[in-house]
C-alpha cells in the first residue's frame, strides 16, 4: 500500500504518542505512528521482566500538558510498573483520541530522503510505504537489546531471554536454576524477583555497581490529592531541575557540613530512598572528593548488609564514582545475596568462557542452568535509529555520517537529514532526565517549528554542519566538566556494545539550560538550522551555547 501524509512518527511510547497529538491536534498535519510492538508503550510494552518498575517517582513520571489528565489519572505507587503505565499510556490516546492513527505490529525498515520530491519514503516490514514531508523517530533511546556474543549461546539446552524481549505470557521460573548475567538498573531490579521463585540463582557480574534502596509502595489518598492539587508546582520543579524530576538538587556542597552532618543527611537521603539521594549535594558530580563521601557511605551499606565477606567485597569493590553510570535504585537486591539460594560470580576474577549446552563455563568451573536471564542491557541512544536503514541527501546513510559517532545539533537534528527529527536523540539530555520530561520538551518543539515552517511557507528545516559539529563539542565539554567521564566503561559512551565509538551521547548540561538553549534557538529565528531549501532563508548560524558544567542529571 502507498501512503501519503505530512508527517511520519516511528514510535508509540511516550514520546510518539505525544508527537502525534502535537502535531495532529496542534499543527493539523495528517499524522501517522508506526509502531513494531502489538500495542502502546514502547519500552514498557517490551520490558516485562520480573521486577520491572520505573525509576523515576510516580507523581513526575507523566505527560504535564494537559492538567484535566492529570486530575483524572492516579498513580497507586511511588514507582509505576509496566502494567500500569501500559494503562495510563492507553488513557491517554483514549482522551486524545490516539489509536486511530497508530499502525500497529508495523516496523519501519528504511527511511530515504527523495531530494527531488524533498519527501521521506519509509518501508515497513508489512510492506506497506509512506511518503512523508516530515520524519520523527520517536524510536526510544533503550529499545535496541544488547546480547552478547558469547560463544555456545545456541548450544545452550535450556531457555534463554533478554529483559527487553521478555515473553508476554512470562516464564515459570519455580523450581528452575536460573543464571542471570548483567547487574544494571534492570539485573539490580530482576535479581529478587527470580531468587524467590528460582530453585537457584546465580549472577553474573561484570561491574559491580552501587545501589539505593528504592522504598516502593503504595502511595496515601494525602498524596495522591496533593499531586492533585499541586500539578503546576510539580510542573515547575520538573522542567527547572537539571534531570527533569520534581525534586531539586541541594545547594550545599559537602564541604559545606561537618562529617557528621553528611552522615545523618546520608542517612536520611538513604531512608527516603531513590534517585533523590543524588540530590544530597551539589558537588556530588563535579567533585571527585564529594562524590568519594557518598560513595564510601553505598559501599558501607552494601558490606553491612552482604553477611558472605567475600561476596560484600565482591560486589562492594566499585570502580567509578557513584552515578557516573546510570545509578539503580531497588527492592532488596543487596540482600538477596543473603539468600541460601542464591551466588554471586565475580566475571573480573572469573570470566565467562563459554556458554555450553547445560549452563555457563567460566575460567574455574562449570554452573549448571536451565535458564539464562540476559539483564545486559541496550545498544543505547544511536541503535534504534541504525537498525533502519535512513538516508539522506545524496544517499549518503546515517550509518556511514555516525561512524564514529552520533553527530546531531541539539539531539534534534542530523546535517544532510532536511525534515528529519530525533525525539530525544544523541545529543539530548534524554537518558539522564526523567525521560517524560525530556520527550514533551521535544515533541513541543518539534511540533512548534514545523509549525513555523508551515506559516512561513518554507519548505524543508536541516540542521547546519557547522552548528552540528559546535554542539558535538559542547556535549564533549559538558560531560567533561562532570564526573561522568570518570566511567569511560558506560553505555553513556557506548562502551557495553563492541565495536561501538566511545562518544558521550546523552548531553549533561540539565535539562533546564538545555530547554532555554533549546527555546533561544527559535525564539532567534532557529540559529543553527538552514531553513528552506538550498540555504535560501538560511537562519542566522553564529551560535553559542555558554561555558559547559553544572549539575547534570541522572
Ligand atoms: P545496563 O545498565 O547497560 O546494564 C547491563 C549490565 O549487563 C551491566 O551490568 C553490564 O556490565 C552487563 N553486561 C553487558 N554485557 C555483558 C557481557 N557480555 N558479559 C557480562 N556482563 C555484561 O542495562 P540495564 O538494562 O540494566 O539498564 C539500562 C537502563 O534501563 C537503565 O539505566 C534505566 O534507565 C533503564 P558492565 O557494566 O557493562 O560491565
Amino acid at each position: 500500500m502507498d501512503i501519503e501524509v505530512d508527517a511520519l512518527v516511528v514510535g508509540a511510547g511516550f514520546a510518539g504518542l505525544y508527537q502525534l497529538h502535537c502535531l495532529r491536534d496542534r499543527v493539523g498535519l495528517r499524522t501517522v505512528v508506526l509502531e513494531a510492538g502489538g500495542d502502546l508503550g514502547g519500552t514498557w510494552y517490551w520490558n516485562r521482566y520480573p521486577g520491572a518498575r520505573c525509576d523515576s517517582e510516580s507523581h513526575a513520571y507523566r505527560y504535564f500538558f494537559s492538567r484535566e489528565l492529570n486530575e483524572e489519572w492516579e498513580w497507586s505507587e511511588r514507582y509505576p510498573g509496566p502494567p500500569e503505565i501500559r494503562a495510563y499510556l492507553g488513557r491517554v490516546a483514549e482522551k486524545f483520541d490516539l489509536r486511530r492513527e497508530i499502525r500497529f505490529g508495523c516496523r519501519a525498515v528504511s527511511a530515504h530522503y527523495d531530494e527531488t520530491a524533498n519527501r521521506w519514503r519509509v518501508e515497513t516490514d508489512t510492506g506497506d510505504r509512506y511518503t512523508a514531508t516530515y520524519l520523527v523517530a520517536a524510536v526510544g533511546c533503550l529499545s535496541s537489546a544488547n546480547i552478547p556474543d558469547i560463544s555456545g549461546l545456541a548450544d545452550f539446552a535450556g531457555k534463554w531471554y533478554h529483559t527487553a524481549h521478555w515473553p508476554h505470557e512470562g516464564v515459570d521460573l519455580k523450581g528452575k536454576r536460573v543464571g542471570q548475567v548483567g547487574t544494571g538498573s534492570t539485573g539490580i531490579q530482576a535479581a529478587p524477583v527470580i531468587a524467590e521463585t528460582a530453585a537457584h540463582l546465580t549472577v553474573f557480574q561484570r561491574t559491580p555497581t552501587y545501589s539505593v534502596p528504592a522504598r516502593n509502595g503504595p502511595l496515601s489518598a494525602e498524596f495522591k490529592r496533593w499531586v492533585r492539587e499541586n500539578h503546576e508546582e510539580i510542573r515547575a520543579i520538573a522542567c527547572s531541575t537539571p534531570n527533569g524530576h520534581a525534586f531539586r538538587i541541594a545547594k550545599r556542597k559537602v564541604a559545606d557540613v561537618s562529617p557528621e552532618e553528611r552522615q545523618a543527611i546520608y542517612e536520611a537521603a538513604w531512608e527516603v530512598g531513590g534517585l533523590q539521594f543524588r540530590a544530597t549535594f551539589h558537588d556530588l558530580m563535579i567533585d571527585q572528593a564529594a562524590n568519594d563521601t557518598a560513595a564510601e557511605f553505598l559501599k558501607g551499606r552494601i558490606r553491612a548488609v552482604v553477611r558472605d565477606p567475600q561476596t560484600a567485597a565482591a560486589l562492594s569493590d566499585i570502580d567509578h564514582p557513584y552515578a557516573a553510570k546510570r545509578p539503580p535504585i531497588d527492592t532488596n537486591y543487596f540482600e538477596t545475596f543473603n539468600r541460601d539460594n542464591v551466588a554471586l560470580v565475580d566475571l573480573r576474577t572469573d570470566p565467562i568462557e563459554r556458554i555450553t549446552p547445560s549452563g555457563i563455563r567460566t575460567r574455574t568451573r562449570e554452573i549448571s542452568l536451565d535458564v539464562i536471564v540476559f539483564a545486559t542491557g541496550f545498544d543505547a541512544m544511536t541503535g534504534p535509529l541504525l537498525a533502519m536503514d535512513i538516508r539522506g541527501r545524496g544517499g549518503r546513510t546515517l550509518r556511514e555520517d555516525w561512524i564514529a559517532g552520533p553527530v546531531t545539533y541539539l539531539g534534534l537534528q542530523v546535517p544532510g537529514y532536511p525534515n528529519f527529527f530525533t525525539v530525544t536523540g544523541p545529543g539530548s539530555p534524554s537518558v539522564l532526565t526523567n525521560m517524560p520530561v525530556a520527550i514533551e520538551q521535544h515533541a513541543e518543539w518539534i511540533a512548534d517549528c514545523i509549525a513555523h515552517l508551515r506559516a512561513k511557507r518554507i519548505d524543508a528545516i536541516e540542521a547546519d554542519a557547522d552548528a552540528a559539529r559546535k554542539w558535538g563539542q559542547h556535549v564533549n565539554e559538558a560531560a567533561d566538566a562532570t564526573l561522568l567521564s570518570k566511567a569511560k566503561h558506560s553505555w553513556y559512551y557506548g562502551a557495553n556494545v563492541p565495536g561501538k565509538p566511545r562518544v558521550f551521547m546523552p548531553y549533561a548540561g540539565g535539562m533546564a539550560r538545555y530547554r532555554r538553549t533549546c527555546d533561544e534557538v527559535a525564539a532567534n529565528g532557529y540559529t543553527g538550522f538552514v531553513l528552506g531549501l538550498g540555504g535560501a532563508q538560511a537562519g542566522a548560524k553564529s551560535v553559542e551555547f555558554g561555558a559547559a558544567g553544572g549539575a547534570p542529571g541522572i
